[in-house]
């Protein structure tokens, strides 16, 4: 059975870049109904014993869309609450920096193509920092995907969904991608993942 991960931080630590309101609903309800789901679907099943990577992987490739949807979104945002950090954003560690400034010439640059993803994906979905082939790429992803299935490893995601955005920003998705860029974003934790 998963559960719901607790964040490393209070609910109002994100105040006023991700308020209460926006971590209750969508850490306390939006996933949480996604790990409910998920233990519905798998229940019984020969899922029940996989890790959720292989899950995901599993349920990608024989098409099984209620178990992907879900087990994906779990991973994501399980990913997401780890990527953020009360006064976030700033320097960047120099391991990561310099792998940055190889593979996309400057922290601008990346900066640019993540904000560019994530205003540009239509509709619900993800943006994404991820490793493939051992260099840095950003892409963005429709709805629960996630980058594993096409053999990258995310090291940074950003949710694009409004239930993510939306009490804080409106329709600003923008000013939200740009806030979680350069204020939330926790750093270390996504050169930990390199
Ligand atoms: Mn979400």
């Amino acid at each position: 059975m998963f559960e719901l991960p607790k964040l490393d931080y209070s609910k109002s630590a994100l105040t006023p870049l991700m308020s209460e309101q926006t971590l209750d609903l969508h850490h306390g309800k939006h996933h949480q109904t996604y790990i409910t789901n998920l233990n519905k679907f798998i229940k019984e099943s020969d899922y029940e014993k996989l890790s959720l990577e292989e899950i995901i992987k599993k349920s990608s490739s024989e098409s099984k869309a209620g178990i992907f949807n879900n087990a994906s979104q779990h991973w994501n945002h399980n990913l997401f609450w780890k990527c953020m950090k009360p006064g976030g954003g700033g320097k960047i560690p120099s391991k990561l920096e310099e792998k940055i400034k190889k593979d996309f010439g400057s922290i601008e640059k990346l900066r640019e193509e993540f904000i560019s993803a994530g205003v540009t994906q239509f509709g619900s979905g993800w943006c994404w920092l991820s490793v493939k082939d051992n260099k840095l790429v950003v892409t963005k992803s429709p709805n629960a995907e996630n980058p594993l299935i096409h053999n990258m490893k995310p090291l940074l995601g950003c949710d694009v969904w409004e239930h993510s955005y939306y009490l804080d920003y409106k329709n600003k998705r923008p000013v939200y991608l740009e806030n979680f860029f350069d204020k939330l974003i926790n750093w270390e934790f996504v050169e930990s993942n390199l």
